[in-house]
């Protein structure tokens, strides 16, 4: 990066004086990576530009929703139209129903759909509705992976959860968390004794159908499918949490494509465009437990909010096109292809975790397929690379838990200068 970062760090100063850590979310903080955040002025389509002016290649993707890179202009054009007409009215509207639609369409499972401002709402939403629907308090979720920060899925959690060191937040009190059962990911003969020491008490089962807050994890050949089945006998719903993967990796969810039979999909991110959102969706009689038809009862000032829906409407209709999943396919198979490459020339110990355009490369370990194997990388390593990389104009999320998104604005070149500087940052991560 050419330009000295004076305005980030005075920005940053000012920040810390008025908000908590100066970030409003604490991954942003880049305290895993041991640098002071840079503050972003723009994108525009693969890169930010810093308020200092350096452009970066950009794989953060604000965590998932910029599939289409930034400021897309069907999308803008969508927002500025809808915006011109107000920003919200506390009532219905058209754009609602013709988002709800075309994810019922796209999703079978959702034959309806909640709309809600985040994926912690949507986490929430869902948990209240299995607990109502089976009349049980105990949730089964899994170490690394992360649903949102409500209280009772605030354990063990990934994302910020794993990458401070907090998987159990502090405010959550024991009771509530005893709630909470545990297991490892990828470990069908765990869930079973879970599920057996806790018979006719577990609500539900929620998983990330494929984890990306451990990093990037593949679920293993018929976990999915296996975990579905074993919830199902036992009486408990399944939930898969599809905030990030939900259009990510194909037109819908990708659940079914791993053999899961999801009795409630959680949405967010993507389908929201960059704005805010969150989704909930399942069988009619399941999501009829919702207020005012049911006595489960959700709400939301902004849920739905007509500026928010058309973002998302705009976004999906361009994911629509032909080509366009071969296209990230192509894209996160060039990235993996290099990343890996680098770790062999560079002699590093390391490996990449790809599904589609969503990767992690992970230092210090060889392979990784749950947690606890994540936990085993070498954060100090990734920190020096994440910093040489910045170094190098390429803006990688400020974590070894979180996920590489790649979008449709990224060209091989773009790529390629991203491998050819991970290169050099392992040499330098590695003090060589
Ligand atoms: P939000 O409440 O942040 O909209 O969504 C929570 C959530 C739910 N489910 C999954 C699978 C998620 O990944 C998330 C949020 N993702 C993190 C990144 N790993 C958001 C980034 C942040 O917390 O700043």
């Amino acid at each position: 990066m050419g330009n000295a970062l004076g305005r980030s760090r005075a920005l940053f100063c000012r920040a810390l004086a008025r908000i908590p850590g100066g970030v409003n979310s604490p991954v942003r903080a880049w305290r895993a990576v041991g640098r002071e955040p840079l503050f972003i002025d723009r994108g525009a389509g693969p890169y930010v530009f810093d308020v200092d002016g350096n452009r970066l290649i950009d794989y953060v993707g604000s965590y998932g929703p910029a599939i289409l890179g930034h400021a897309h202009p069907a999308v803008v054009a969508a927002v500025a139209e809808q915006a011109s007409r107000g920003f919200g009215y506390g009532a219905p509207c058209e754009g609602e129903v013709n988002l709800a639609e075309e994810l019922s369409r796209a999703i079978a499972p959702a034959e309806k759909v909640r709309l809600m401002s985040s994926g912690t709402e949507a986490a929430m939403t869902a948990v209240r509705l299995a607990r109502a629907a089976t009349g049980r308090s105990k949730i089964l979720k899994f170490d690394g992976c992360y649903h949102g920060h409500s209280d009772g899925l605030l354990v063990r959690a990934g994302s910020g959860g794993m990458t401070f060191g907090v998987p159990d937040s502090a405010g959550v009190p024991q009771q509530l968390a005893a709630h909470t059962l545990v297991a490892p990911y990828n470990r069908l003969d765990v869930v079973e004794q879970c599920l057996s020491a806790n018979r006719g008490e577990v609500a539900a089962v929620i998983v990330e159908p494929l984890a990306a807050n451990m990093g990037v994890v593949r679920p293993r050949a018929g976990f999915l499918a296996g975990l579905s089945a074993l919830a199902h006998s036992f009486g408990a719903l399944l939930i898969c949490d599809e905030v990030i993967t939900g259009f990510r990796l194909r037109y819908g969810a990708v659940s079914e494509v791993y053999g899961a039979a999801p009795d409630l999909i959680l949405l967010g991110k993507i389908i929201g465009g960059g704005l805010p959102i969150g989704a909930v969706g399942g069988r009619a009689e399941l999501m009829e437990l919702l207020a005012p038809c049911g006595p489960v009862y959700q709400a939301g000032t902004l849920s739905g909010n007509p500026v928010c829906v058309r973002a998302g409407l705009a976004t999906l209709a361009a994911l629509k096109r032909p080509g366009v999943y071969e296209r990230l396919e192509a894209l996160g198979a060039q990235l993996e292809s290099g990343l890996s490459q680098a770790l062999a020339e560079t002699r590093t110990t390391g490996c990449v975790n790809r599904a589609g355009s969503l990767l992690t490369l992970f230092l210090g370990v060889s392979q990784v397929a749950d947690a606890e194997a994540a936990r085993g990388a070498d954060a100090l390593k990734f920190s020096r690379f994440f910093s040489a990389m910045i170094e190098a104009g390429v803006y990688l999320p400020p974590s070894q838990y979180e996920a590489l998104f790649v979008s449709l604005a990224h060209s091989e070149a773009d790529l390629a200068h991203t491998i050819e500087a991970a290169s050099r940052a392992l040499r330098v991560a590695a003090g060589g």
